[in-house]
């Protein structure tokens, strides 16, 4: 990396240190004197909108800094984005940060944060810098309160400490035994990190296009309830039922954590009830609910101006994922709702909904904790269910739609590294990763660093590859798509194609050139594009680019870096201590059939990292399959649709106890 870019990314991991506290960095504090927004309105797209946000710092209207930031409250939400406007606007580098700087110490925190991140992972000039992970900017709200207070004690004393951060609950509920995954740390980011690829609040006029956003939405979550169902038929537990309005909440949830300011995340008993707050009832989802069912039934969506949209075909998903979120691109807001919104913050206030009591936003109202409460996957549940309403509605796809004459799967193998190995037999295991707290307790001025770390057990399996076959008559280029189902459900039946479908967990999508005669594609598993890598930790970063910065090691520049995308770790589901069979898909489909355009070619899409769940940054997703394929329709014959061009194996996933030997 060049020494313009390394300037830039310390300069933003600096930005974010100690996020709580005044700035005290001598590099930075130095703009926060010399540079006034108001003085420099020519160097940003909209004047008004940065006179529009210096009003809101100077008539002392912004949300306290002490205040909780509630993405889903409207007036917290527009002042976020009168910010965000403004940073995404500046017309350079210099300006975009200077404004970060001027805007830091004089708006909420988490507010601050929230558009600066999306504005950084917005802006052209900003592409490639890495942003520490969220549970180490602002910890508190990724962290139970006994493990802060631990980490207060620790700081008070001067010890350089680790502490074990348990999962929240009780041996006594059984939905502990899947918190491994809800709770997840880097589950969690890549949820908060889609949403910032994807804001709800978009708005036509930004550029960057956003290509298919509201199947994304559909698919990233329906990945994510797939994939929680896989994980509770590996712990015993049936799978995910859905949320229903006029139904009881059954599982409650205590998170256990606290927001920066002393303010405890409520707590939900079991079987709590919907009720309606002062703005939204209970009656207006049943309203907006039934509109949206009505409009899957009929086929079409209405907009605002009374035009009808057909939803039967390819992109009729793309429309019913922005009505249901619903995202400011939603075809007609007012007829339709917002009905996955307001079920976050239905749920989020449902111990208090009357705001009688002054509780803060409970986890649901906030991307970077929503998937620690086991709701979070009923009610998208829920939601999914709705989707596959619309998709079992659409014809299933025929022969001439699902073959790719003249080439034929001819094996398929899953080989695991470890030393162990059984074929077709892959391990899980859970390791410990340990999340700085630097953040968390550290004052900015205090110059004697203590090391205080969290330490966390997180599920992870050993590297594996796919070894393919496959015979083509002709060179060709095709797409290999990848997928996972559970064998069974958890009466140990076997379950029918037509059921697993909707189960299936996407592991893998790439592109490949076929010779003409048999190819043996080797693919190893942590090129999967819907995963990332582990995240660096936040020192760990930054020791990095101050070593680039002095020359002693290369910092690797990569303007296609996401950091939306599964943890890598978790890729596979946690299977059984005695193994679990699922079956394993692969599916080679016609690369120049589904490409969007005979311009993208082959070789180019190396760089592509987490397309699976979250899509492409810039321009249109090379796949132009509807998300899922050739799994999100019906499936009348498990015969007919098994073509050549497919094939099934049987894989067996065991969770040890150790790491095993590689
Ligand atoms: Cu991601 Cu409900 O959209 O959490």
């Amino acid at each position: 990396a060049d020494g313009v870019f390394l300037n830039r990314q310390i300069s933003v991991l600096k930005l974010l240190q100690h996020l709580n506290q005044p700035l005290v960095d001598s590099d930075l504090t130095a703009y926060k004197e010399s540079f006034s927004p108001l003085n420099n309105l020519n160097r940003y797209r909209d004047a008004e909108v940065v006179k529009q946000y210096v009003g809101l710092v100077e008539s002392g209207k912004l949300l306290h800094r002490d205040g909780i930031f509630g993405l889903f409250n409207p007036e917290h939400r527009q002042q976020m984005i009168v910010l965000f406007e403004t940073l995404y606007g500046a017309s350079d580098w210099d300006t975009f940060f200077k404004t970060a700087v001027w805007a830091r110490d004089r708006t909420n925190p988490r507010q601050f944060l929230y558009a600066f991140s999306v504005a950084l992972l917005h802006r052209e000039d900003c592409r490639g810098i890495k942003l520490p992970p969220q549970y180490e900017i602002t910890p508190h709200v990724f962290l139970t309160t006994d493990v802060v207070r631990k980490a207060y004690q620790a700081k008070m004393t001067r010890t350089p400490t680790v502490i074990p951060m348990k999962f929240t609950g009780s041996a006594n509920n059984p939905e502990q035994r899947v918190a491994y995954f809800g709770e997840d740390i880097g589950l969690n980011s890549h949820h908060a990190h889609w949403h910032m690829d994807f804001p709800f609040w978009w708005k036509p006029e930004y550029d960057g296009d956003k290509d298919r956003k509201g199947e994304l939405f559909f698919y990233m979550h329906h990945q994510a309830v797939a994939r929680f169902d896989a994980e509770r038929l590996s712990n015993d537990l049936p799978v995910v039922q859905p949320l229903e309005w006029d139904k009881k909440i059954v599982e409650g949830f205590a998170p256990g954590a606290s927001y920066e300011n002393g303010q405890e995340f409520p707590m939900r008993p079991d079987n709590m009830q919907f009720s309606d707050l002062p703005w939204l009832t209970v009656q207006d989802m049943r309203l907006y609910e039934g509109r949206i069912r009505d409009a899957i039934a009929s086929g079409f969506v209405r907009t605002a101006e009374g035009k009808l949209v057909s939803l039967n075909n390819t992109v009729g998903i793309n429309y019913l994922g922005e009505v249901v979120e619903s995202s400011v691109h939603s075809v007609n807001p007012v007829f339709y709702g917002k009905l996955h919104n307001d079920a976050h913050v239905l749920l989020s206030k449902v111990t208090d909904p009357k705001l009688r009591y002054g509780v803060p936003p409970g986890v649901m109202e906030h991307f970077e904790t929503a998937t620690r409460d086991p709701a979070f996957f009923r009610l998208h549940k829920h939601v999914d269910n709705i989707f596959k309403l619309h998709k079992d509605l659409l014809p299933p796809y025929d022969v001439s739609e699902l073959e790719f004459p003249g080439v034929k799967v001819e094996a398929v193998k899953v080989i695991g590294t470890c030393k162990a190995s059984t074929p077709n037999q892959l391990i899980t295991y859970f390791d410990e990763s340990h999340i700085d707290l630097g953040n968390a307790v550290d004052t900015a001025t205090h110059k004697q660093v203590v090391d205080i770390k969290a330490v966390v057990s997180r599920l992870n399996h050993e590297p594996f590859k796919y070894v393919i076959t496959v015979n083509s008559k002709r060179p060709v280029n095709a797409i290999v798509r990848i997928f996972l189902a559970p064998k069974y459900d958890w009466f140990g039946q076997k379950v029918p194609l037509d059921a697993a479908r909707w189960g299936v967990i996407e592991l893998d999508r790439f592109p490949v050139k076929l010779v003409n005669g048999d190819t043996v594609i080797t693919r190893s598993s942590d090129q999967s594009t819907v995963t990332i890598p582990e995240p660096k930790s936040y020192p760990e970063l930054v020791n990095d680019v101050e070593r680039a910065v002095r020359g002693e090691v290369d910092f690797v520049y990569d303007k296609h870096h996401r950091h939306c995308g599964l943890p890598h770790r978790l890729l596979l589901p946690k299977g059984k201590p005695e193994g679990m069979d699922f079956k394993l898909y692969v599916v080679i489909s016609d690369f120049d059939k589904d490409v969007v355009s005979s311009e993208v070619n082959v070789d180019d899409l190396h760089h592509i990292s987490s397309l699976g769940y979250c899509g492409v940054l810039d321009g249109k997703i090379p796949d132009g399959k509807p998300m899922g394929f050739p799994f999100d329709r019906r499936i009348p014959s498990e015969e007919l649709f098994l073509t050549p061009n497919m094939k099934v194996v049987n894989l067996v996933i065991k969770n040890v106890r150790q790491k095993p030997v590689e």
